[in-house]
C-alpha cells in the first residue's frame, strides 16, 4: 500500500491506468449506510474535504522532497513541477477536474481511496494491510476461562452495537471539531470479498434483514451463532457461555481442511480460489454465512511457547497473522472486517480488515468491550432453551485442497519473514514532552527520525497517518515526518561540534514543523491525497499521466521506509502492522500518560532492516532527547 509491491516490484498505491479506465460495476465502494435520523443530520453538518490550491501543493511537494532526495533529483523534480503547474498547463486542467468532482460528490477522495489503497491492492491483507491489536493479558489460562471471557466479549460488542443501531453513539471531536462518524457504521456486519482483479466490500447491516449471528471459529471449524433471541434481546453472557461450550465440544482438534487459510493469500490467488470454492453450493452458503456475520470470534488454540519478555511480541504476531498454518493462521477469516481473537492462555485481541475503517473507531469499540467485560457479573438469569449453533460445512475438492496447500505454504513463508518487536517504553509517556511544552506526537516522531538516522546516516520518506474525519467521509492524509527541520535536528544531535542549546533549538523547530504539518494534514491542506486526486483525474479522463508522477523522485517520495501511526486507546493495548515496503519498518505506537507502547515490524528477507534494533534505537533516542531537554535551561520555555 502506498509503496512498492514486494513481489512484482511495481508501484502500487497508484493503480495501473488500465484498471481504472472503465468503472467496474462489481465494486461496491464503502458507502454511507445510515440514511436517517440523528446520524444524517450530523453528517450533513460536516464540511466537505477541500481541494487545496495547486500552487500550494506544488511548493509543499518540493519542500517535502528536500530532506529525502539528492540535489540533482531535487533540481529535476523542480523542473517537472514548474512545467506541471504553469499557467494553462496540465496541472490546472486536472485541478479544475478535481474541483468539479468535489462539487458533485460527498467526498472527492473517499471512493478512490478505498479502491486505490485497499481494494486494488493485491498483496495479502494479512501483514500487508490488516492491523492487529493486542489487549492486556487477561486473567485466565484454560478453556473454561477462554469461553467465559469470549462470552462476555460478545455481549460487550452487542452492547456497543446497540449504540450504533440506535444512532446514540456520542459524536467524537478533535481539536473542538466534530468528526465524521460514518466508519462506525461500516465495521460490523461487513466483509471484503475477493475478486479476480479487484476486491469489494459488502456491508450487510443495512439490508432488509440485517444479520443476527456471529461466526465462531474453533479448531479451524466455522459456526454460525445466533446472538439474539426471537424477541430481539441479545443472549446473556451466560447464554453465550453455554453456546460456546457446545461449539467447542463439537469441534475437537482433528484433521479438518483449514479453509480459513485461503483468506491469507495474495488477492489474485484468493480471487481465483474463491471462484473455485464457491462453485459448490454448500461452500457458497457457508462462505456467505461468514460474510454476513456481525463479526468473527476466533477461539484460538495454543500459540508457540515464549519466555515472558517475548510475550507481547508473540501476542502481536498472533493478532497480526496467527503464527502460520501450524498455529492459528487458519483459525481466521481475514476478509472479515472485525475478528476478535481469544487464546487459551489469556491472550486476547483483534485483527481487522482495513478497507472500511481506520483504527480509532475499532479501538473505541474495543475500549468499550474491555470496559464491559470488567463489569462485575450479574446474577444468572433463567436460561432459555437455545438452538445448537450451526456448523458451516465445506466440500473440499482436490482442486481446493491444492489451493489450501499453496496458501499454507505462502502463509508460512510470510510468517517466517515478519519480524515483530513490541517495546513498552516505560521511562515516560506524554507527560515529559508536555512539561516541555511540546506536542507528544511530534516528540515521538522526532525520536523515530533520530533513531532511523542513527542507524542509516540518512533520512527516509516517513508516513504518519493523520485523520481527515473532520470532513464528511474523511479517512486519512499523510504527515510527512521527515522535514528539512527534522533533518537539521537529527544531523546535529550527535555532532560533538554542536552546543546543547543549539540542539534544543533545532529540536523545538523540528517539533514545531511537525505540528504545523499535522495541522495542514488534518485540515485537508497537505499534499499526498491532493496529488493522488490530480493523478486520478488524469487516469479517469484517459489523459497522459504527467511526468511528475512517472519521475523516479515521486516513487522515492512514496517509498516509505518508515510507515508509522499513532493510535491511542484507553485500554493499555498494543497495535501493530507490517512494513509497506520490503526494506521498511511498520511502527505503531500508543502513547499513554507515563509510558508508550510501540510495535515495530520489519521483513527478515531484507538484510538492512531489523525491528528489534530500531526499537532499541527509538528507546535510546527518546531517552537522549529527554536528557538533552533536562540539561538545557532553554527547554523550560
Ligand atoms: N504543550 C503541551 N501539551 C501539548 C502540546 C504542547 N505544545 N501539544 C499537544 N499537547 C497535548 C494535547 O493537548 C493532547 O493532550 P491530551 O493528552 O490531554 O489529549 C496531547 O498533548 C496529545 O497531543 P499530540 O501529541 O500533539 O497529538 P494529537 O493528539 O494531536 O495527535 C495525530 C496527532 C496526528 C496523531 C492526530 O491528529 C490524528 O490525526 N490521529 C488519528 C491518526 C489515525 O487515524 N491513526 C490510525 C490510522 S488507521
Ligand atoms: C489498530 C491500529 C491500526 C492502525 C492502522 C493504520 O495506521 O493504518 C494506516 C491507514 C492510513 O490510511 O494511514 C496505514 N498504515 C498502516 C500504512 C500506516
Amino acid at each position: 500500500m502506498w509503496g512498492i509491491c514486494r513481489r512484482t516490484m511495481v508501484k502500487v498505491g497508484m493503480p495501473k491506468p488500465c484498471c481504472l479506465m472503465k468503472p467496474c460495476h462489481l465494486v461496491k465502494p464503502v458507502s454511507v449506510t445510515r440514511v436517517s435520523g440523528r446520524y444524517l443530520t450530523h453528517q450533513r453538518g460536516l464540511p466537505g474535504l477541500p481541494v487545496p490550491p495547486l500552487q500550494q501543493t506544488c511548493e509543499r511537494y518540493i519542500s517535502a522532497l528536500e530532506p529525502i532526495v539528492e540535489a540533482e533529483e531535487l533540481r529535476h523534480a523542480k523542473e517537472l513541477v514548474a512545467e506541471f503547474q504553469k499557467a494553462g498547463g496540465v496541472g490546472e486542467r486536472l485541478q479544475r477536474g478535481l474541483e468539479a468532482r468535489a462539487r458533485s460528490t460527498e467526498n472527492w477522495l473517499s471512493e478512490w481511496w478505498v479502491q486505490v489503497a485497499y481494494l486494488d491492492y493485491r498483496l495479502p491483507v494479512v501483514v500487508h494491510s490488516s492491523p492487529g491489536l493486542v489487549l492486556p493479558r487477561m486473567n485466565f489460562s484454560d478453556k473454561q476461562g477462554q469461553i467465559r471471557f469470549a462470552a462476555k466479549l460478545i455481549a460487550g460488542v452487542l452492547d456497543f452495537k446497540m449504540m450504533i443501531d440506535n444512532e446514540t453513539l456520542p459524536v467524537e471531536h478533535m481539536g473542538g471539531k466534530p468528526l465524521c462518524m460514518n466508519q462506525y457504521y461500516e465495521v460490523l456486519s461487513s466483509c471484503r470479498v475477493p475478486g479476480l482483479k479487484r476486491d469489494s466490500v459488502v456491508n450487510h447491516a443495512k439490508t432488509s434483514s440485517p444479520p443476527r449471528h456471529i461466526a465462531v471459529v474453533h479448531n479451524l471449524q466455522f459456526y454460525a451463532l445466533e446472538v439474539y433471541h426471537s424477541d430481539g434481546r441479545p443472549l446473556t453472557a451466560d447464554e453465550f457461555c453455554v453456546q460456546l461450550e457446545k461449539i467447542c465440544r463439537s469441534s475437537p482438534h482433528s484433521d479438518v481442511e483449514p479453509v480459513g487459510i485461503l483468506t491469507t493469500q495474495h488477492r489474485d490467488a484468493w480471487g481465483r480460489a474463491y471462484a473455485t470454492l464457491t462453485q459448490d453450493e454448500t461452500n457458497r452458503e457457508s462462505v456467505s454465512v461468514i460474510q454476513r456475520s456481525i463479526f468473527t470470534l476466533c477461539l484460538d488454540g495454543a500459540a508457540p511457547p515464549v519466555a515472558d519478555e517475548g510475550y507481547r511480541s508473540s501476542a502481536a504476531v498472533q493478532m497480526l497473522h496467527g503464527g502460520g498454518s501450524r498455529w492459528n493462521s487458519a483459525n481466521r477469516w481475514f476478509d472479515k472486517t472485525l475478528q476478535f481473537i481469544v487464546g487459551v492462555d489469556g491472550t486476547c485481541g483483534a485483527n481487522y480488515e482495513h478497507a472500511p475503517a481506520e483504527g480509532p473507531p475499532i479501538v473505541a469499540l474495543i475500549d468499550h468491550v474491555v470496559e464491559y467485560t470488567r463489569k462485575p457479573e450479574t446474577t444468572p438469569s433463567p436460561m432459555m432453551p437455545l438452538a445448537t449453533p450451526q456448523k458451516l460445512l465445506f466440500n473440499i475438492t482436490p482442486e481446493i485442497k491444492k489451493d489450501i496447500e499453496k496458501a499454507q505454504h505462502a502463509m508460512n513463508t510470510l510468517a517466517q519473514d515478519l519480524e515483530m518487536r513490541v517495546m513498552v517504553f516505560g521511562h515516560f509517556g506524554k507527560n515529559v514532552p508536555k512539561t516541555h511544552k511540546m506536542s507528544p506526537d511530534a516528540f515521538i516522531q522526532m525520536a523515530l527520525q533520530l533513531a532511523y538516522y542513527r542507524m542509516y546516516q540518512r533520512c527516509c520518506a516517513t508516513y504518519e497517518s493523520a485523520s481527515q474525519r473532520a470532513f464528511r467521509l474523511g479517512r486519512t492524509e499523510t504527515i510527512r515526518s521527515a522535514s528539512s527541520a527534522s533533518a537539521a535536528f537529527v544531523k546535529a544531535f550527535d555532532d560533538p561540534g554542536t552546543q546543547n542549546t543549539e540542539k534544543v533549538d533545532l529540536l523545538v523547530k523540528a517539533v514545531n514543523a511537525h505540528r504545523s504539518y499535522t495541522t495542514m494534514a488534518i485540515s485537508g491542506q497537505a499534499i499526498d491525497r491532493h496529488l493522488l486526486g490530480l493523478k486520478m483525474v488524469a487516469v479517469e479522463a484517459e489523459l497522459l499521466i504527467p511526468d511528475i508522477y512517472t519521475d523516479s523522485t515521486y516513487a522515492k517520495a512514496l517509498h516509505y521506509n518508515l510507515s508509522t501511526s499513532q493510535v491511542p486507546s484507553k485500554t493499555d493495548c498494543v497495535m501493530c502492522f507490517g512494513p509497506i515496503v520490503p526494506d521498511g519498518y511498520g511502527v505503531c505506537y500508543n502513547p499513554m500518560d507515563d509510558h508508550i507502547n510501540f510495535a515495530v515490524s520489519s521483513f527478515n528477507a531484507c538484510k538492512d532492516t531489523d525491528a528489534a534494533r530500531l526499537a532499541r534505537s527509538v528507546e535510546e533516542a527518546l531517552l537522549d532527547m529527554r536528557t538533552l531537554l533536562d540539561q538545557s535551561p532553554r527547554a523550560k520555555l
